[in-house]
């Protein structure tokens, strides 16, 4: 691994170097420059390191996204079970068919129902809302429900 990623980034500069050179000095002096790089590989890696770094902050800092579409549809939802990755950024849409009947997505950590997660708004078919959260850091199966039914309207929230 690590002799090929040297030679890469080796390989790298003198491609770099080749290209600033021909912008600089179109007189076709730029060959010995080029060549002059590759004679100094030993600080080619702390550069590959600070690239690494880099994409794990990233990551770190925004999220996985997970997205889903679920309906309620005459006192049940489409879907048992929702899962998502940790601390993931989640967004369901979430459509009630019931006409005139209320119901909303609601996350706990048990089917107790004490410790919520997420409780999203109750609205009253046929209507269409959207609900977005951060899923919890800890993978688990987590509960879902709908308030106002919370004995018929149930599933697992899985967080892997
Ligand atoms: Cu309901």
């Amino acid at each position: 691994m690590k002799p090929n990623a040297v030679l890469l980034v080796a390989l790298l500069v003198v491609s770099a170097g080749l290209l600033a050179a021909g912008c600089t000095a179109p007189d076709g002096d730029a060959t010995p420059t080029a060549t002059e790089t590759v004679t100094t590989p030993t600080g080619t890696p702390a550069v590959t390191e600070t690239g690494n770094v880099t994409t794990a902050a990233t990551i770190a800092t925004g999220g996985p996204g997970a997205t889903f579409a679920i309906a309620a549809d005459n006192l049940a939802f489409d879907t048992s079970t929702i899962t998502v990755p940790a601390e993931a950024n989640v967004t369901i849409t979430f459509e009630n068919r019931d006409d005139g009947i209320p119901h909303n997505i609601a996350v706990y950590t048990n089917a107790s129902a004490i410790e919520e997660i997420f409780v999203g708004e109750t609205i009253t078919g046929p209507d269409q809302t959207t609900y977005t959260f951060t899923a919890p850091e800890e993978p688990g199966t987590y509960f879902f429900r709908c308030d106002v039914h919370p004995q018929q309207m149930t599933g697992d929230f899985i967080v892997e």
